[in-house]
């Protein structure tokens, strides 16, 4: 009888949707995109609840159950300046733990900071209610990051239903020439969702109580791509127009090759950093966790797919379709396009120039069962410590990845400097705080642990987030 109702439920939405699809006018331009509602810093700080929980959302014909920051799906995005304080108070209504990382932020990793070792207790236990206190330094890169839940084995489930957000660090607008103060500023947040309904439950993680089990998802099944919760969203743009473009790989495990019909993208920006020099981009690799700032020019009038191109992460990794994530409409009276800047940022330090103080090799391996993944032979364990450094050292890291298919390498607290990947030297234009790691290769990165408030334990980790909860995460220490 169950099944029953549920087909005939899914029936009449799709009737529904077939309805509603007949009636919009052939060729609508209609503007269907939307902005995460933007929530601002005032005086300094920046004051917000966020409330984990399990709901059900509709995302296109279909209800699927997500879990959520507040009920929602795509949840606000924190506007900040350098030097800001953020007092976020996560008060948890799962019944597993969760916490928050803030995603590419130097900040302190102690205390009440981006404090992964925290977590908020299930709802109705004591301790189902924390604080943060994150300060930003002064000299924080202005850039685009995001939000995200932490806990041991459970990163996975929580992030794959929906639990990521967006924040964004002000700067860019005051390096770009003035007369781009007034373009259009979108955030795109690139999730996926699939149905939990007949997933398999695993246990990755004891903790102490609640929910202990998580789902078993399978990041090579299909799963549907979204656009700050929408399909497919339909955006306007003027012929010859300038918009801004801040596009966020804020899923738990799946990449994105991006394309954009019949326009070039101008890459001002890559995770935690302006680019030195603006890059005319074809297509952008978008790997788990990664954001891209692009410039994009309506192009003559007309209709153009943005996309994510077919694309595979390896003979043992994923195979993903080509799927149109949004459609751009060129529409209305035409503007003269601003010209794209050259240079844009003369502020990064290249350092290749400085003195490497220790190296470091970091094997990344597999087993073939899907379950178990090393970093140097080991498993993630909360209570150790894999790697000392002291700070005011500048080491060299090669990760070598000994698989048939990508991973992702990203470490908290701290941005790198990609310099060479399979031998060949990578031309210095921007930092990183992610960085895809191709099938069988070596990247080598560099990383200045450099500031005071990098003192403490906090993780580095594979970012695709299946292989981070199934092992592949290491514990790191700074010490004075
Ligand atoms: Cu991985």
């Amino acid at each position: 009888m169950k099944t029953f109702f549920i087909n005939i439920h899914r029936l009449v939405t799709v009737f529904i949707f077939i309805v509603a699809a007949c009636g919009q006018p052939q060729g609508s331009t209609d503007e269907t995109f939307v902005n995460p509602e933007d929530v601002y810093s005032k005086n300094g700080r920046l004051d917000i609840t966020l409330n984990p929980q399990e709901g059900k959302t509709l995302i296109g014909p279909e209800e699927y159950t997500v879990f959520t920051y507040n009920g929602k799906y795509t949840p606000p995005q924190l506007r900040l300046n350098p030097g800001d304080t953020l007092n976020l108070k996560l008060v948890n209504m799962l019944s597993m733990e969760t916490n928050i990382h803030y995603h590419g932020f130097d900040v302190s990793p102690l205390g009440k900071s981006d404090n992964i070792f925290r977590v908020a207790s299930p709802r109705a236990t004591p301790g189902a209610t924390i604080d943060y206190r994150v300060i930003l330094p002064k000299d924080h890169n202005a850039g685009t990051y995001w939000y995200h839940p932490h806990p041991c084995g459970k990163s996975e489930q929580q992030v794959s239903l929906g639990m990521s957000g967006s924040i964004i660090v002000s700067g860019l607008f005051d390096i770009l020439p003035a007369d781009f103060a007034n373009i259009k500023d979108r955030t795109f947040l690139l999730k996926d969702i699939q149905s939990t309904e007949g997933l398999q439950k695993v246990l990755l993680c004891d903790t102490k109580n609640g929910v202990q089990e998580v789902y078993d998802f399978d990041s090579n099944a299909p799963t549907t791509r979204t656009v700050n919760g929408v399909i497919n969203p339909g955006l306007r743009i003027a012929p010859g127009e300038t918009q801004l473009w801040r596009i966020s790989n804020v899923g738990a495990n799946i990449y994105y090759m991006l394309k954009l019909e019949g326009h070039k993208m101008y890459q001002v920006g890559e995770d935690a950093s302006y680019l030195k020099q603006v890059v005319a981009r074809d297509s952008i690799l978008l790997a788990p966790a990664a954001r891209v700032e692009v410039l994009v020019q309506g192009g003559p009038a007309g209709r153009y797919e943005f996309k994510t191109l077919a694309m595979s992460t390896g003979s043992e990794g994923d195979n993903y379709p080509e799927v149109t994530l949004a459609t751009l409409f060129s529409t209305g009276t035409p503007v003269k396009p601003l010209p794209i800047p050259g240079m844009l940022n003369d502020k990064l330090i290249d350092y290749r120039t400085y003195h490497v103080t220790n190296r470091r090799t970091f094997t990344f391996t597999e087993l073939s069962d899907g379950d178990s993944f090393y970093i140097n032979g080991r498993q993630f364990n909360l209570d150790s410590i894999d790697t000392k450094v002291k700070l005011g050292s500048l080491e060299e890291w090669s990760l070598v990845n000994a698989t048939n298919e990508m991973h992702v390498f990203h470490i908290h607290q701290l941005n790198f400097q990609v310099t060479q990947i399979n031998g060949e030297a990578i031309n210095f234009n921007h930092y990183n705080d992610v960085v895809n790691m191709p099938p069988q290769s070596t990247v080598k990165i560099l990383l200045p642990f450099d500031k005071p408030y990098m003192v403490g334990k906090f993780v580095y980790h594979c970012h695709i987030l299946a292989h981070e909860d199934r092992g592949m995460m290491q514990v790191i220490e700074v010490v004075k």
